[in-house]
């Protein structure tokens, strides 16, 4: 058993005894109460879910661990030069809620490092796929391609005990994200760059031997550590999140879950929105002729969205209550990186002028920046202008803390997902007190 195996172990057994007792001593004691509009207006603030991994308060923003996104980038070890953290130590934070020394970050480096080589079949699948497959399709037919390797659905067959599920969870969690920068990478290459496929470099790290498949110079390897991190998890409502969970609550092996958990993200409100983003920015540049537009004209381009029915991508937000500190972590980015690009700047006019329409607008109940608003920019001042692409950097992010979530869910033995739904009827009865 590894060093960071035992060490879970120890974690999850004292941990155990915590769940037990809240179960059989207060499995009654209420923690909130449900209306009709939370029934039927999506779970909203119903709290009925558990995770140990990130919490997200509607002003501050994300914990990881219990640690701030600035602290998270403060404290974790970061490979000789680089200005952001090792990937690797940030897994070690959410498996174990401690921050690794930078021999615990490298035990994790060498784990991906033996676990890395993903099988030929997968490419086979992905070059099989129509030429005009969305990247989210292609790479969460990647991922379920792979499922047939589960060492969980092995375990499970040979008769493993349930305290032992977490055991093959982890070894498929850990084999499928050593996995993911190159598949990434490949489906980015295959479909825009002509195929041109760069090898993985064995001795780079995650977030490194990404950058340097993707074929992009620094610093784009530490805006890959820094987008992966701040991606990674957003506590367990969101889509993304509640898909794994809810998948592997049946016991499907993570390769199933973590490709339903890509298929939630590929949606529009959920993290296609980055892309929804740079659609918006590019199309109303084209009415701009490449002009910037000052205020008063970006003004009118978001009442226009608004009042022709659509969203403003990148803005609202379901818990958040204020400016999202992952936007705010990616503008402290560009104000180093890219303080003068034109996208950037048209991503700051956005920030001055559509918190205060959405307000006047009157529906969105955060009026603020989302984590999508500020991510598309980056990328695109980097080379990448497929914005169909970025998602699936969304992905590999929000795999860390979903397949981190879903280890620990099988090491707490948390059971099969399965509320209860009403009908309108009842609903009309309960309503009208009958
Ligand atoms: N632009 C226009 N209207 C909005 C916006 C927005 N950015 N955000 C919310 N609203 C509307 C929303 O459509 C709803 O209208 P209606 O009553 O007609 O259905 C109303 O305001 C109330 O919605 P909220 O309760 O504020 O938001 P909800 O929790 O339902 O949804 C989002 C949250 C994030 C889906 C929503 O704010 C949205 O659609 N934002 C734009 C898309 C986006 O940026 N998504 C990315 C979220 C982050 N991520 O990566 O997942
Ligand atoms: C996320 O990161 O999943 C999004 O911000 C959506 C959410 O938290 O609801």
């Amino acid at each position: 058993m590894t060093k960071l195996k035992e060490k879970l172990l120890e974690k999850i057994e004292s941990w155990r005894p915590r769940t037990t007792k809240l179960i059989k001593e207060q499995g009654d004691t209420k923690i909130g109460d449900i209306t009709i509009a939370q029934t039927i207006g999506g779970m909203r603030g119903v709290k009925c879910l558990i995770t140990d991994i990130s919490y997200l308060d509607p002003i501050e923003g994300i914990r990881f661990r219990g640690y701030t996104i600035p602290e998270v980038l403060e404290k974790l070890p970061k490979p000789p030069g680089a200005e952001t953290p090792y990937v690797e130590g940030f897994v070690y934070l959410l498996l174990t809620g401690d921050i690794p020394t930078e021999n615990e970050a490298n035990e994790i480096a060498d784990e991906f490092k033996k676990r890395k080589e993903v099988p030929k079949y997968v490419f086979d699948v992905l070059n099989a796929l129509p030429a005009d497959s969305h990247p989210m399709a292609m790479f969460s037919s990647a991922i379920l391609s792979m499922q047939k390797e589960s060492e969980f659905v092995k375990s499970y067959h040979s008769g493993i005990g349930k305290m032992d599920y977490w055991n093959p969870t982890y070894e498929d969690s850990l084999n499928l994200l050593a996995k993911l920068p190159e598949i990434g990478a490949y489906i980015y290459r295959k479909k825009y760059r002509n195929n041109d496929i760069i090898p993985p470099d064995p001795n780079l790290d995650f977030g490194g031997n990404f950058a340097h498949m993707m074929g992009i110079d620094k610093p784009y390897d530490d805006l890959s550590r820094l987008y992966f991190i701040l991606h990674s998890d957003h506590e367990s409502g969101n889509v993304s999140a509640h898909t794994g969970h809810l998948v592997a609550s049946a016991l499907s092996d993570v390769y199933y879950a973590i490709s339903a958990m890509i298929n939630g993200l590929a949606g529009p409100l959920h993290g296609l929105a980055n892309e929804m983003v740079l659609r918006w920015i590019q199309e109303v540049m084209g009415k701009m002729g490449g002009k910037t537009p000052n205020k008063e004209e970006m003004k009118k381009f978001v009442w226009d969205t608004l009042n022709s029915g659509q969203v403003i991508p990148g803005y609202g937000h379901a818990v958040l209550r204020k400016t999202d500190p992952r936007y705010e972590a990616q503008r402290d980015f560009c104000l180093k990186h890219l303080p003068d690009d034109p996208i950037f700047e048209y991503v700051s006019i956005l920030y001055d002028v559509v918190p205060d329409i959405l307000a006047e607008h009157g529906k969105a109940k955060n009026p603020w920046p989302n984590v999508d608003a500020q991510s598309g920019v980056i990328q695109w001042y980097y080379g990448i202008k497929e914005y169909d692409f970025y998602t699936v950097l969304f992905g590999i992010g929000r795999a860390i803390g979903v397949l981190c979530n879903i280890i620990w869910d099988r090491a707490l033995g948390y059971p099969i997902e399965r509320p209860k739904s009403l009908t309108t009827d009842m609903l009309e009865k309960i309503a009208s007190g009958k």
